[in-house]
C-alpha cells in the first residue's frame, strides 16, 4: 500500500496541468473536447471550464447556448483550488460578459501563470461564434493579462490590423498588433497562397518564423485550437515559448496531415 501510494503522489507530482476555458463542440474536433485531446500525447493533464455548448459539425454551426458568467467562474476557481495550474489557454468565450468573469476570476487567483489566448470570432465554416460585444472585451480585458495571442488572418483584421495579403503586410499587421497590446502575437499565415503554411511570432521586438509544408485539401476544422492547446501543454511543462510554438506546429501539422474523415452518415452505417 504504502508503494502504491507513494507511486500515485510521484506522478500526480511531475505530471504538469493545463486548463482549458472553451466551448464545448459536439463534433469534438475544436473546442475543449479538441484541447483534452492534445493536452494528453503531451503528457499533461487536461482540466476545463466550460463557457458554452455548441451544437454543430465540421463546416455548419446550429446552435450555440452559453453556460453563465457565474458558474464560468466557479469551475475556474474551485479548480485552482485543488490542482497546481502550470498554463491556461482561453477559446471560445462567447460574451463580454463571460470574458470578464474569466478575466476577474483568474486574475482573483492571485498566481502568475502562463495564459494563451486563441481569439476565437468565427468558425472555420465562417459561422460566427462570438458576440460583436466581446472584441472589445478582448482587446481591453483579457489581453492585458495575456502571455500569447493566437489570432489567424482573418481574426488580425477583426482585431484592428490592417489587410493581410502577403508576407510583407503580414509583418506589419503582426508589429502593429505587438505595439498596440504589448503582449506577444503569433500570427497565423496558413490562409496566405503558397506552399508552405507560415506562422510568425512577434516578441520581445524580434520575429521569429515558423513553416511548414500545407497540406491541401482537408477540413481544418479545430486547427486553430490544437495548435494553441499544444503550446500551452509546451508552456505548462516549463518550455519557453519559441520551443512550445516550434514542438505545437509539428504536432498540429502532423494532425492535418493524419486526418480522420467520415463521407457521410451512410457511409457509416455500412
Ligand atoms: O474552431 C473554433 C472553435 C472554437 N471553439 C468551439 C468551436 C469552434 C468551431 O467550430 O465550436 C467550441
Amino acid at each position: 500500500m504504502a508503494n502504491q501510494s507513494s507511486r500515485r503522489s510521484q506522478s500526480a507530482a511531475t505530471i504538469p496541468i493545463a486548463l482549458t476555458i472553451a466551448g464545448s463542440d459536439s463534433s469534438a474536433g475544436a473546442g475543449i473536447q479538441a484541447d483534452l485531446k492534445t493536452f494528453s500525447p503531451f503528457k499533461v493533464y487536461g482540466l476545463s471550464a466550460v463557457t458554452c455548448v455548441v451544437a454543430e459539425i465540421p463546416g455548419k454551426v446550429s446552435r450555440i447556448e452559453p453556460i453563465s458568467p457565474e458558474m464560468v467562474h466557479e469551475q475556474i476557481e474551485v479548480l485552482a483550488k485543488s490542482f497546481p495550474i502550470a498554463a491556461i489557454k482561453t477559446g471560445l468565450l462567447y460574451s463580454a460578459a463571460i470574458i470578464s468573469a474569466v478575466v476577474q476570476t483568474i486574475v482573483d487567483l492571485g498566481r502568475d501563470i502562463p495564459l494563451v489566448v486563441d481569439p476565437v470570432i468565427t468558425a472555420t465554416s465562417r459561422d460566427r461564434l462570438l458576440n460583436p460585444d466581446a472584441i472589445d472585451a478582448y482587446r481591453n480585458e483579457l489581453f492585458p493579462i495575456a502571455s500569447l495571442i493566437t489570432p489567424n488572418l482573418d481574426e488580425a483584421v477583426q482585431l484592428g490590423a490592417d489587410k493581410i495579403r502577403d508576407r510583407k503586410s503580414m509583418e506589419r499587421a503582426g508589429r502593429e498588433l505587438a505595439r498596440k497590446f504589448k503582449i506577444a502575437i503569433l500570427l497565423k499565415g496558413g490562409h496566405l497562397p503558397g506552399d508552405n503554411a507560415v506562422d510568425l511570432l512577434f516578441a520581445d521586438g524580434k520575429i521569429t518564423e515558423f513553416s511548414a509544408a500545407f497540406v491541401r485539401d482537408v477540413a481544418t476544422h479545430g486547427t486553430g485550437c490544437t495548435y494553441s492547446a499544444a503550446i500551452t501543454a509546451g508552456l505548462a511543462k516549463g518550455l519557453p515559448l519559441v520551443d512550445a510554438i516550434g514542438d505545437a506546429k509539428k504536432f498540429v501539422t502532423r494532425a492535418i496531415q493524419n486526418h480522420l474523415r467520415w463521407d457521410d452518415v451512410h457511409a457509416l452505417k455500412h
